[in-house]
């Protein structure tokens, strides 16, 4: 498999020729950062040459396109994960050990571009590995932010959130491409002239200002198939740097506003996940990197095809979440405006080109743009969404005639607000859930009313991860040993690790696979005690919780949990107890409070904890500083439980779950998102569920809610720790600390409903089935089969299977093969 390109000698040269020409100097004097950059180039340079392919190969073909269109990318680094899939990755790390380096550590020198929150950022990130693996044409399109999502320092036990400048000493996998700058139109007002030549209104826009919108261009790497695909993501820039008449014209506000404008835009990433805050910058970002990409995408659609008529053919824009919604506006603006198109040819063509995926039913993150907002910083595109809008509700009003609560509910403006999920689902023709319990929920509740009108449309596509990254990449000892038992196939086919089944009962086979996952706590136990200074038992159980910060993903419970466990032990401290680590890495969005305290409480309890030399060790309680792609990877290798415990249906898919699983570890969670279709494939017996169901939390909350007062009244347990959180225990003394958690739970002041997330209700649930789990890790045999067979049962969530279903259900891809 080792590519010409790829010849050791060749690519030493190579290296020593780049650090001579980017550094003057030599390979004994550069040091690791230098390394990265000059392995990265020599990479880069294999990497084009396939790109350049690639591109012929397009041509030639004439493929059907998707566009993703997403406002994260949350890629993680790429080195290695381009060496992967070059399948050089062994070559490269001898060539540099005969340099002198080690590759795990060049590695290291790379920034992880975050340009994404969490799950929605980094399912693109999957979804474009796995759509040049699969040969499949497609751009992700996105935003060159400045500053991704800001890394995570822990002080005294806070949150402290510091700028990620991952540009500064410039990203080698980058590639700007000024010749294809597209200019985005900002504000102003429209002016309409009557046409006699073609009997049409014309609509312009005036008195606007303008940005230079300036693509960067990131290699996608196939898998072992030459396929090089493209994520292009828009930098902003004035465009008075090109028009410097502006100022002898005397404009000099103007330019200056506008040299504003384009410094503002891409400066950084909203750092909310599942969480929409309304803010006039995040929709000017909005507007920017969709108009870039949509005129663009024209523009090479005209190139080789003369009838714009044929779009819906050739072309796909998804949508990753509503988002990018104004892709329909924008579109039906080109159509319009610039190509002439009647109304109705243009809304055909839209509604056939545009797709939406939900990924989420939370009420707040729901995208609901102020009309006065919207209709200043776009007045075309206000103006068009209005007509949309009408037709709309016209269309309602045939369907349901007289039904003003259809039209209420329905409305793409309705109340002041511009609703982007309604103008996503009727300028479309697919809405897909993430999940097969979220979609059913979309039809039922959330888009009862959409999918009532347009049952068609609706669709469920399960999320997945890419096994290249999360097994091969992250977990070599494991990817190497499932080689050896069943050979490589299932690199690029998941479901072949079903072949592992027949070693469940294997002793030999058992004991491998647990050493391997012995080894790998070893190496994260060692990350731990050099980040954090805490030194862990690698014999302990390790559960995790890795994911972002959120109420409803129920750190909390986890964290009370612990505290209820270490109440147990010193109560008893004769008692039969395995000892634990239970592992927390989340960031918290910048502004969200009782997240952030959240953070701070499970570190004070870490600090009791892991300092009260009574219990031997029993229990230690680590938090991992600054989560994200890079040590996510060997979390994920090192875990023996996966904590996936949001509240039923408020999760909508959740991948990291995917992700333990696939690395053997046994789920223990409540019946939510994509947890179903794990617990589905690996068996009830396999996994830890309890708590309430979907239904059941719907149920409560239709009906105004549920009473957690009884549990505290009722349960001692309950009560003990929750007294802890005001009585000082975890906080020197301090009563208020964390009174705000306590308030939440029981509600004695807040407004919202109390214990929104029901985690009293489901307290003791998650007790008991903690207590099956210590049972069942006490049984070598029994758990080393059960971790075996969750390897053995994640084929399905591969996002190869997961693309191959969009391509066949929803956007019908021609595949492509380099010749
Ligand atoms: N926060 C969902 O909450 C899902 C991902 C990807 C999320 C999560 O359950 O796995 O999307 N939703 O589909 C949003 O970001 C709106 C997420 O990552």
């Amino acid at each position: 498999m080792l590519d010409n390109h790829f010849k050791k000698e060749e690519f030493k040269k190579s290296v020593k020729e780049n650090v001579k020409m980017l550094y003057r100097k030599t390979i004994e004097e550069a040091n690791q950062e230098q390394i990265f950059q000059a392995v990265s180039l020599a990479v880069k340079d294999v990497i084009i040459d396939n790109w350049l392919l690639t591109q012929k190969q397009y041509e030639k073909d004439d493929p059907k396109i998707v566009y993703y269109l997403s406002m994260e990318f949350l890629m993680g680094r790429a080195l290695g994960n381009n060496l992967i899939n070059l399948c050089a990755y062994n070559e490269v790390k001898e060539a540099l050990e005969e340099l002198g380096f080690d590759l795990n550590v060049i590695e290291d020198q790379e920034p992880d571009p975050a340009l994404g929150n969490g799950g929605l950022g980094r399912l693109a990130a999957c979804f474009l590995d796995s759509l040049a693996t699969l040969g499949y044409c497609a751009y992700g399109c996105g935003i060159r932010y400045h500053y991704g999502l800001f890394k995570q320092k822990i002080e005294n036990g806070f949150q402290v959130e510091v700028p990620d400048n991952w540009l500064k000493d410039g990203y080698p996998f980058e590639l700007r491409r000024p010749e294809y700058a597209k200019e985005v139109k900002f504000g102003g007002y429209v002016k309409v002239e009557y046409d006699p030549a073609t009997g049409r209104n014309n609509f312009v826009q005036e008195g606007y200002q303008s940005v230079l919108a300036i693509p960067y261009d990131m290699p996608i790497v196939g898998y072992n198939n030459k396929i090089v695909n493209t994520l292009r993501i828009w930098d902003a820039q004035a465009i008075s740097e090109f028009q410097l008449d502006l100022f002898d014209k005397g404009d000099y506000r103007k330019a200056v506003e506008q040299e504003n404008l384009a410094k503002n835009i891409c400066d950084v990433l909203y750092p909310n996940d599942n969480h929409y805050a309304g803010k006039e910058l995040r929709l000017k970002q909005q507007y920017f990197f969709i108009s870039a990409s949509i005129q663009a995408a024209i523009e090479k659609f005209k190139k080789s095809h003369s009838d714009l008529h044929d779009l819906p053919k050739k072309v796909t824009f998804q949508l990753n979440d509503t988002h990018p919604t104004m892709t329909v506006a924008e579109l039906m603006r080109i159509l319009l405006d610039e190509e002439g198109m009647t109304w109705e040819e243009a809304w055909e063509i839209t509604t056939h080109t545009c797709a939406y995926t939900n990924h989420t039913i939370m009420a707040e993150a729901l995208e609901k743009w102020p009309i006065e907002l919207f209709s200043k910083l776009l007045p075309r595109i206000y103006q068009i969404i209005e007509e949309i809008n009408r037709r709309f509700i016209q269309e309602i009003n045939n369907k349901y005639p007289g039904n003003q609560e259809k039209v209420r509910k329905m409305a793409i403006i309705y109340d002041g607000q511009v609703k982007m999920a309604h103008l996503a689902i009727a300028g479309g023709y697919s809405v897909n859930g993430v999940a097969r319990l979220h979609t059913e929920i979309l039809k039922k509740q959330e888009l009862k009313d959409f999918y009532e009108m347009y049952p068609d449309k609706f669709n469920n596509k399960t999320n997945g991860i890419t096994q290249r990254r999360f097994l091969l990449h992250g977990n070599p000892l494991l990817a190497d040993w499932v080689t050896d038992h069943i050979g490589d196939g299932w690199v690029t086919d998941l479901a072949q690790l079903s072949k592992l089944k027949v070693y469940a009962d294997d002793k030999k086979a058992q004991q491998e696979f647990m050493n391997i996952k012995y080894q790998n706590k070893v190496r994260l136990a060692k990350y731990i005690l050099e980040h954090n200074g805490i030194e862990v038992d690698p014999r302990s159980i390790f559960d995790v919780q890795v994911k972002r910060l959120h109420e409803y993903k129920r750190q909390l419970m986890n964290i009370l949990h612990v505290m209820y466990l270490y109440n147990q032990i010193k109560e008893h401290p004769e008692m039969d107890f395995y000892p634990r680590t239970f592992i927390f890495g989340a960031k918290a969005a910048a502004g969200y409070v009782r997240a952030k305290l959240t953070i701070k409480l499970i570190n004070a309890v870490a600090d009791v904890v892991n300092n009260d030399r009574s219990i031997n060790g029993k229990l230690k309680v680590v938090f991992i500083e600054n989560y994200r792609v890079s040590n996510a990877e060997m979390i994920f290798a090192a875990a023996d439980v996966s904590e996936q415990i949001s509240t039923a249906s408020k999760e909508a898919s959740g991948t990291g779950n995917m992700k333990f699983m696939l690395n053997g570890a046994v789920t223990i969670g409540t019946m939510d998102g994509a947890n179903v279709e794990i617990v589905e494939e690996v068996g009830q017996e396999n996994a830890f569920i309890f708590g309430l169901s979907s239904d059941e939390v719907i149920n409560y909350e239709n009906n105004g809610g549920y009473n957690p007062m009884q549990y505290f009244n009722n349960d001692p347990d309950i009560r003990n720790v929750l007294m802890q959180l005001i009585n000082g225990t975890y906080s020197n003394g301090d009563f208020e600390l964390f009174r705000d958690i306590y308030d939440s739970l029981l509600n004695t002041k807040s407004s919202d409903r109390a214990d929104t997330y029901f985690i009293l209700a489901d307290f003791k649930a998650y007790a008991e089935a903690q207590k099956r789990v210590e049972e069942a890790y006490k049984d070598e045999a029994g758990w080393a089969k059960k971790a075996l067979l969750n390897t053995a049962c994640s084929g399905k969530f591969t996002s190869d299977r997961t693309i191959q279903q969009y391509v066949d259900e929803i956007w019908h891809l021609d595949k492509v093969t380099i010749e």
